[in-house]
């Protein structure tokens, strides 16, 4: 099946062509079939945003990202919500962090249909997430109910998966002081939900979770939930964590933070591409940015990195 026919089927809602998907996008060279899936997944083409709970999970490295999102799979799904899950593993570079072989994987029903898991291998940090993720979480976005980008890291990483996210959800672990810390200096951009993992510890979690909330309000960061959960038995605060993400999603403008995504996704695909001198082409940063606000809102990323092209004349 070509990008167009893949297209096509995301927005009949058929979850079977999500592999094909990610083989997709991942094939470097195939620039104009992902062109293709992404027109056929566009605003323009489906008369709107993508239906999508699109979740991004960021968090430092053992935090205990995958063994939540087990459990929040499995609460989706009970409440008969698809869910597609992007893992981008940085594992090939990974230095400190989860011992290996202390890693939870995302543990899911393989027989489940409603469910699909990819890991992939984590571009290198310069530009955000990897054109790939993003072109991916788009696209499956025409067609699954909830779609999660999870990455690891803290300080960047929630900026580079708010590129793509409704709602973005930070998960810590109780004294890990460097996210407090982060926070309160405002290296850290504020999250839609903060998550403090390994609530079965007991008191030190909810201290973690005195801490944060402290800090959010002194950030004048009210309107952050702050939740405790615990992914092993006994497991709690799950509902309370779905309920947080959904009230997000219910005050946001979804339309305007995608127009938004889509936006800063083209630049950031530019800039990969062109580098600074591709930058330099358009007037710089800012230029481009006002450049992309002039352009038509229900244009796609390849559609809106063409046009910075043809501006730059670079094409
Ligand atoms: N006690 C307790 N341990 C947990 C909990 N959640 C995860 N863990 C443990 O913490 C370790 C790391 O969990 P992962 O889910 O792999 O964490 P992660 O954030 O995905 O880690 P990376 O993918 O390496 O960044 C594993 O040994 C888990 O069993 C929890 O709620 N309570
Ligand atoms: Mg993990």
């Amino acid at each position: 099946m070509n990008g167009a026919q893949l297209g096509a089927r995301l927005r009949d809602g058929d979850l079977t062509v999500a592999p094909a998907v990610l083989n997709l996008v991942e094939h470097r060279g195939a620039r104009d079939e992902v062109a293709a899936l992404l027109r056929e997944v566009s605003p323009g083409a489906l008369g709107g945003e993508a239906g999508a709970h699109v979740v991004g999970v960021t968090g430092p490295p053992g935090a205990g990202k995958s063994t939540l999102l087990g459990e929040l799979v499995r609460a989706w799904r009970a409440a008969g919500r698809s869910v597609a899950v992007l893992a981008v593993d940085p594992s090939s570079k990974r230095s400190g962090g989860a011992l290996l072989g202390d890693r939870a994987r995302i543990a899911f029903d393989p027989e489940d249909a409603g469910v699909f898991i990819r890991s992939t291998a984590a571009a290198g940090r310069l530009g955000g997430l990897a054109p790939a993720t993003r072109a991916a979480a788009h696209a499956l976005a025409a067609a699954f109910d909830v779609v999660v980008v999870e990455t690891v890291g803290v300080g960047q990483s929630e900026t580079e998966v708010a590129e793509v996210a409704d709602s973005v959800a930070v998960i810590v672990q109780p004294g890990s002081g460097d996210v407090l810390q982060f926070l309160k200096a405002g290296i850290m951009e504020i999250p839609d939900v903060l998550v403090v993992t390994k609530a079965d510890l007991g008191e030190v979690a909810l201290r973690a979770r005195r801490d944060l909330h402290a800090a959010l309000r002194s950030l004048g960061a009210t309107g952050v939930a702050v939740v405790a959960v615990s992914s092993v038995a006994p497991v709690s605060g799950i509902d309370e964590l779905l309920a947080a993400l959904d009230a997000h999603r219910e005050r946001l403008d979804v339309a305007a933070r995608r127009l938004a995504a889509r936006r800063a996704s083209a630049l950031a695909d530019f800039a990969a591409e062109h580098g600074e001198r591709g930058l330099r082409a358009l007037g710089g940063r800012r230029a481009a940015l006002r450049a992309l606000d002039d352009s038509d809102a229900g244009a796609d990323v390849p559609a809106l990195v063409d046009a910075l092209e043809g501006k730059a004349g670079v094409r």
